[in-house]
């Protein structure tokens, strides 16, 4: 059984910061779940891209106010506590922070826990990650 807390987790390196957020990683790959768990946050009045090319990612909304914009479809759907959002189509999407949000974030397959978004708003594919680990010194 796994047993942590975000205030602990926050602390050390499970804590990645981005421009427009932070996210505290509280299950990663390394925990062998399947999946990773995250709290993050969004900086209030921030506008982010985002396209997980590689990943599928659920987002619950805890707190604060924004947007998701479809850029597939152009719909904007607002986001508020108790919405949630789930990328099952590796949607490219703006997400639009009115209110500091406090999102909590499933990501299959798990993330590893450095990421960080690259130009297109990915993450880098599980076995690349994978490939580059095992040719590192
Ligand atoms: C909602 C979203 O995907 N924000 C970017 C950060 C991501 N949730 C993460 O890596 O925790």
């Amino acid at each position: 059984m796994i047993v942590r807390t975000l205030q602990e987790a926050r602390a050390g390196r499970r804590r990645v910061c981005a421009e427009n957020w932070e996210s505290v990683r509280l299950v990663l790959r390394e925990d062998g779940m399947g999946f990773s768990f995250h709290i993050t946050t969004i900086r209030e009045g921030t506008r982010t891209p985002i396209w997980y090319k590689h990943h599928l990612e659920a987002v619950y909304c805890i707190d604060g106010e924004g947007e998701i914009e479809d850029l597939d479809t152009g719909l904007r759907h607002p986001i508020r506590p108790g919405t949630l959002y789930a990328l099952d189509r590796h949607d490219r999407h703006v997400l639009h922070c009115r209110r500091t949000l406090q999102l909590a974030c499933v990501f299959n397959p798990a993330l590893r826990g450095d990421e960080v978004h690259d130009a297109d708003g990915a993450y880098p594919p599980a076995e690349d990650q994978e490939a580059n680990a095992a040719a590192a010194p």
